[in-house]
């Protein structure tokens, strides 16, 4: 694919090579991440469901910054068949801005307080800062989710590893406010691996166990329709690094692409078939707004990939 004049951020320390990491054995049946909730069986896909403190995260900006309505939510995707949730209060669509550590706080903290008693289930803190995931952890939080894999904040992989809490590392060309502006790869899916697999040894350097880390391709994160295809129809290899793979693709742009420009609110079968392949190609972590109508997109989809 043509790049232009567009150049990838040079990332101190980072190898991005053409080549893919050498082939790891694939996860074990039977893998556990290991949570204060309890541990979180990965032998199933698990759905992970949605909740964003935010006024303008792209599809459900505004709907639970009420701490009450969070909870409420929150409950209700766990009913549905949610294995695990994850909170956020920074959107990271396409073109936004950084929100302050201090506001991103201000949102997160009160829903969290409200949402940690009504559900069992782990929660995930969705942010790139290592005070707003410090400050989640301690009210409850069990695992972070970083869309920058540790890039943005040095002190959030120590912070992890210290607290012996899963990371989920996720890849991201540029940063929110410009990735889409002229995304650019020779070969998305050799760079996305590579780059996870160097993202996973700097987590594992900072003393993250191994067993704890999640990666993923994170779609729509400075990638084209046709990258965020490529990397979904070659998830294998990804998943051949040896790490569970996550993979977000609810209600996301693309989708809305490949069906002609449909608008967010109108994508539900368009994701339900990225879900069904994600899980055929092995993915054991889906992040989703819709979680009962995917539990049984991922229930067929999980009993046909394992027949
Ligand atoms: N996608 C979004 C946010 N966080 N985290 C991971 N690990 N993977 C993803 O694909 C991912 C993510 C974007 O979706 P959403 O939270 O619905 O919207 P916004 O960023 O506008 O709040």
């Amino acid at each position: 694919m043509a790049c232009g004049a567009w150049q990838p951020p040079r990332l101190e320390g980072l190898p991005i090579s053409s080549e893919p990491e050498p082939l790891r054995a694939a996860p074990a049946a039977g893998r556990v991440l290991g949570t204060r909730s309890g541990p979180l069986a990965l032998d199933r896909p698990v759905l992970v469901g949605i909740l964003n403190a935010t006024p303008d995260s792209f599809s459900d900006g505004g709907l639970h910054l009420d701490p009450g309505r969070a909870a409420a939510a929150a409950a209700e995707m766990v009913a549905a068949g949610a294995g695990a949730l994850d909170l956020g209060a920074e959107s990271t669509r396409p073109g936004a801005r950084p929100v302050p550590a201090d506001e991103e706080l201000r949102r997160l903290l009160p829903v969290l307080r409200a949402v940690r008693p009504a559900v069992r289930v782990p929660l995930a803190v969705d942010t790139t800062k290592a005070e707003v995931a410090r400050r989640a952890l301690d009210g409850g939080a069990d695992l972070v989710n970083d869309v920058s894999a540790g890039r943005f904040d040095p002190g959030l992989l120590p912070l992890c590893a210290r607290e012996r809490v899963p990371v989920v590392l996720m890849h991201m060309q540029g940063t929110p406010a410009t990735m889409q502006e002229r995304p650019c790869y020779s070969d998305v899916v050799a760079e996305v691996a590579a780059f996870l697999g160097a993202r996973a040894r700097a987590a594992i350097a900072a003393g993250v166990a191994a067993e704890a880390i999640v990666i993923d391709p994170g779609i729509g994160f400075g990638k084209t329709a046709a990258h965020n295809c490529r990397l979904l129809h070659r998830l294998d290899v990804l998943v051949a690094l040896g790490y569970p793979v996550l993979v977000g693709v609810s209600r996301k742009g693309f989708i809305g692409e490949l069906l002609g420009g449909r608008p967010t609110g109108e994508r539900l079968l368009g994701t339900a078939a990225a879900v069904a392949l994600a899980v055929a190609r092995g993915a054991r972590l889906l992040r989703v707004h819709d979680v009962a109508a995917m539990r049984e997109v991922v229930a067929v989809a999980e009993g046909v990939a394992a027949a």
